[in-house]
């Protein structure tokens, strides 16, 4: 059983999205940001960062989306989420993971937070640097789907969930990822998924992409 904190649309969604697919037991808790939940007491002794996501697995707290993506899919073996150790995809699959975390992450966070790098009068600066450079992650991610229907190579994994989730973030940026034409596919078959509405229900979330072009 697990718990997780989650906040419709934010870093969480993948967890939530992953927890619907494999369809393990969890019970999500809401906090919410408008009232500051993510950064009252009660919440900051659960995640000291007060942020979301946290996933609690056996009383124990875990953060990092991108952690616990890989780490919901490999304990979860038969949903098939995982690209486990000596599999040829492997490599692709833990170099995509790091990458979204480590270079888009950061640079979403610079869109979204721009005032936390350089103070209120360096906000338009700072939103021009992160979008010319999440627009290059687009660019990478594109030629990617040209060779290989999923993030990872032929099959769907854990990735593949963290990727759409920060394409969605995407969507009211001036270029949104579905712009791209080998990524709107990629969200075709992302969006087929019996879980990807099921997780846009829970959390109330309007679909996206509003326009299909695969089916
Ligand atoms: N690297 C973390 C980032 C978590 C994060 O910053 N989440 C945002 C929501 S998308 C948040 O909770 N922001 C509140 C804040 O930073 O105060 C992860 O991927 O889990």
């Amino acid at each position: 059983m697990y718990t997780l904190y989650y906040s419709p649309g934010r870093a969480s969604l993948a967890i939530h999205w992953i927890l619907i697919h494999l369809g393990v037991s969890f019970e999500a808790r809401l906090i919410d940001f408008v009232t500051k939940a993510h950064k009252s007491p009660e919440y900051l002794r659960i995640n000291p960062d007060g942020t979301v996501p946290t996933l609690v697995v056996g009383g124990a707290r875990y953060f990092e989306s991108a952690a616990l993506a890989l780490m919901l899919a490999e304990r979860h073996p038969a949903g098939d989420l995982d690209i486990p150790q000596g599999a040829p995809e492997r490599s692709d699959y833990l170099q995509w993971m790091v990458y979204f975390a480590n270079t888009l992450q950061p640079l979403y966070r610079a869109w979204f937070y721009a005032d936390e790098v350089g103070g209120a009068e360096a906000v338009e600066a700072v939103k021009a640097h992160a979008r010319v450079r999440i627009e290059r992650v687009w660019e990478r991610v594109d030629a990617r789907l040209r060779e290989t229907p999923y993030i990872a190579g032929k099959s769907l994994s854990a990735v593949d969930f963290h990727a759409t989730m920060l394409m969605r973030w995407s969507r009211e940026m001036p270029t949104a990822a579905d712009r791209w034409d080998n990524i709107a596919g990629y969200l075709d078959r992302m969006r087929a998924l019996k879980s990807f509405s099921l997780v846009h229900e829970r959390e109330g979330l309007e679909m996206w992409p509003r326009v299909l072009r695969g089916f």
